[in-house]
Formats: structure tokens, C-alpha cells, sequence
């Protein structure tokens, strides 16, 4: 079978993190088109890949015709204009989060591939596919735990960019435990309310950090998150799961301990997402690629979480960022999947 051939479109840490995934850690697939609205970055990393090119207009890269499949890394607001074009297109696309940077749009997205038919659209939510994540969900589903009742959970960046204000907090951090609950449990979030307490004073000027979120699905399960982006220590991301017969606690991210003659014990910490979560990424893109292979018979492009759960984490997240204002719980606006034939 040949290669799927993959425009990557916003070559930033993440997108040429992704280009070396796909040029030497999976198979089935090959970049053949880069694009980079810093030009230069993207005809540098063109350089570097064996027949591949660097396109400046990101709608040229999705329409070329050498183009199979493309992958979308490049910043929120520009996501769904790149999204129609490859629906459009009839393009598979794996679309880093967020979908679209609000619910009415995301929405949009998802009737328009439902119109078109085919499922085309996944979404780059990749601690579905962390071996922890997987085994918490498999086990929960065996019903090892009975009921699930409560996760509680724990997001703790080093550090954040400086473009980072408290909204992105809830938008670019919280929507991962967003995703997490909704795969977890197997149903939406209906309530948010974010907790604002005393800020970090090394945090940068106006950003509230920590916040602490506290959501509420449709069943009354309750989550509970603490976000904290600026500890200036290591990433950590934890989740204990407690059902009515036993909880269950990943995350801990220990690696090996050792023990030195000076009386001290332990081992080192985790740097940031993409060490964290390294393993999960190289899943998500092996099993994307081989979805693409296989959709041309099945019509889905698919093997992951798809636009529908895009739209969903979008909701979620604006009724949190509303609730960052207010500071009260903020009731999630949703429209229901079966309203909409194909989602
Ligand atoms: C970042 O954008 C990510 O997506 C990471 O997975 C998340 O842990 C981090 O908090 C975000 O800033």
C-alpha cells in the first residue's frame, strides 16, 4: 500500500513536532507539503524531508492535488476556514485542538462534514490514546469500578507563553479534562463553575492562576479540576477515578526512583506535554493514518475523537470562560447530537 501523502499546515512546536512523527516514528505515511505563516520556518523544515515542498497559502497546500490527508497544527483562528477547505476537498484532516475557537462555529463545522457525508474529521484530544488513559477507560467499562462517581483531577504546567491569559487557561488546559470526562464517562458536561482563589504571585501580571473547575455531567457525576500553568516546577497531569466499588489513580508519572548516599530518594520530573504525552501522540497519528487507509472502503477517516467531540469541548469551555467572570456555575448550551443526521 503506498504512503498517505500529508500536508502539515502550522510547522510551531507542535506541528513540527508531528512532521518528525510522521517523517521517522510511523508508517503508512509521508509529508510532502509543509505550510508556516513564517515562511522561512516552513522552506527550513521542507529542506529536511526528502521530497517535500513548502506551500505558502495554507488553502493552496489543502487543494493540492498531491495532498491525501492533512494534518492541522496551526493557531485557533485560523482552523476553520482550513477545516471547510478540506471538507470541501473531501480531505481526511487530523485538527489539533481547538476545533474551531467557539461552540457556533465548531457547530458549523460538524453540519457541514455531516451534509457531506463522509466522516473526515478527527481531533488531535490525545490523552485518549495514553496507555493510562486507555487502561483507566477499558477497566471502567468492564465495570471494575462499579458506578463511576467522582474524577478529580490535577494540570499543572511549568510554565505557559506569554500570550497566555486566564481564558486560555480554561480553553487550551481545562479542555483537555473536558475531553477526558466526555470519554470517560461516555456523556456531556452540563454545568461548569470556575473557582477563582489567591493567585500565584510569580504568575505574569493579570493571568488568574490557579483556577480550580468544577463541572457536572448530565448523569450528576461530579469532576474536579485544579489548573495551575505557571508552578515554574515540571508538568503534571493526574486523575483518580472514584466509583461505587474502588477508585483508580494515573499520572504519576514517576519513572525510576533512586536512592543516593547523600539520603535523598527520587527521580526527575517531566518537563512539558510533549514528553508526557509523547507515546499517546505517536498512537494517535499511527491509528489516524491507518483510518485513512481504510476510509476510501468505509467512508471513515476516522479512529479517534471526531468534530462532534470538538463542538462539545467548545461548549463546555465557553460556558466555563463565562463562568470565570462571573464566578458562578454556568449551565453548558448544547445542541443534541440526534438533531443532526451524521454528527
Ligand atoms: C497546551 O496547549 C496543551 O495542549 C497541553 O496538552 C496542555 O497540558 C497545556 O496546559 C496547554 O497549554
Amino acid at each position: 500500500m503506498s504512503d498517505i501523502k500529508i500536508a502539515v499546515l502550522g510547522v510551531g512546536i507542535m506541528g513540527a513536532d508531528h512532521v518528525a512523527r510522521i517523517t521517522s516514528r510511523i508508517s503508512g505515511a509521508a509529508v510532502v507539503v509543509v505550510n508556516d505563516y513564517l515562511a522561512e520556518k516552513a522552506e527550513t523544515i521542507a529542506a529536511g524531508i526528502p521530497d517535500c515542498r513548502a506551500v505558502g497559502d495554507p488553502l493552496d497546500a489543502i487543494a493540492d492535488a498531491q495532498v491525501d490527508a492533512v494534518v492541522i497544527a496551526s493557531p485557533g483562528p485560523s482552523h476553520e476556514k482550513q477545516l471547510l477547505a478540506c471538507l470541501e476537498h473531501g480531505k481526511p484532516v487530523l485538527c489539533e485542538k481547538p476545533l474551531t475557537t467557539d461552540a457556533e462555529t465548531s457547530l458549523a463545522v460538524v453540519k457541514r462534514e455531516a451534509e457531506l457525508g463522509n466522516r473526515l474529521i478527527q481531533v488531535g484530544f490525545m490523552r485518549r490514546f495514553d496507555r493510562e488513559y486507555a487502561q483507566l477507560k477499558s477497566m471502567l467499562d468492564a465495570g471494575e469500578f462499579g458506578r463511576p462517581l467522582v474524577l478529580h483531577c490535577v494540570h499543572r504546567n511549568p510554565a505557559v507563553p506569554p500570550t497566555f491569559d486566564s481564558a486560555m487557561v480554561v480553553r487550551d488546559s481545562l479542555v483537555h479534562e473536558v475531553d477526558v470526562t466526555r470519554f470517560l464517562f461516555d456523556e456531556e458536561i452540563t454545568s461548569i463553575q470556575i473557582i477563582r482563589p489567591a493567585t500565584n504571585p510569580g504568575a505574569p501580571e493579570g493571568i488568574q492562576d490557579p483556577q480550580i473547575a468544577i463541572m457536572r455531567t448530565a448523569s450528576g457525576k461530579h469532576i474536579d479540576v485544579e489548573l495551575f500553568v505557571t508552578t515554574g516546577v515540571a508538568y503534571e497531569v493526574r486523575t483518580e477515578l472514584v466509583g461505587e466499588k474502588g477508585s483508580a489513580f494515573i499520572g504519576l508519572d514517576v519513572g525510576l526512583v533512586r536512592k543516593t548516599a547523600t539520603g535523598m530518594w527520587g527521580g526527575q520530573i517531566t518537563p512539558g506535554f510533549r514528553e508526557r504525552f509523547g507515546q499517546a501522540y505517536d498512537t494517535e497519528f499511527q491509528r489516524w493514518v491507518d483510518a485513512v487507509h481504510a476510509g476510501a472502503t468505509t467512508g471513515d477517516y476516522t479512529d479517534g475523537p471526531v468534530a462532534w467531540d470538538g463542538y462539545a469541548a467548545a461548549a463546555v469551555c465557553e460556558a466555563g470562560v463565562r463562568s470565570l467572570n462571573s464566578g458562578e456555575p454556568v449551565d453548558v448550551r448544547m445542541v443534541a447530537r440526534e438533531s443532526i443526521k451524521g454528527a
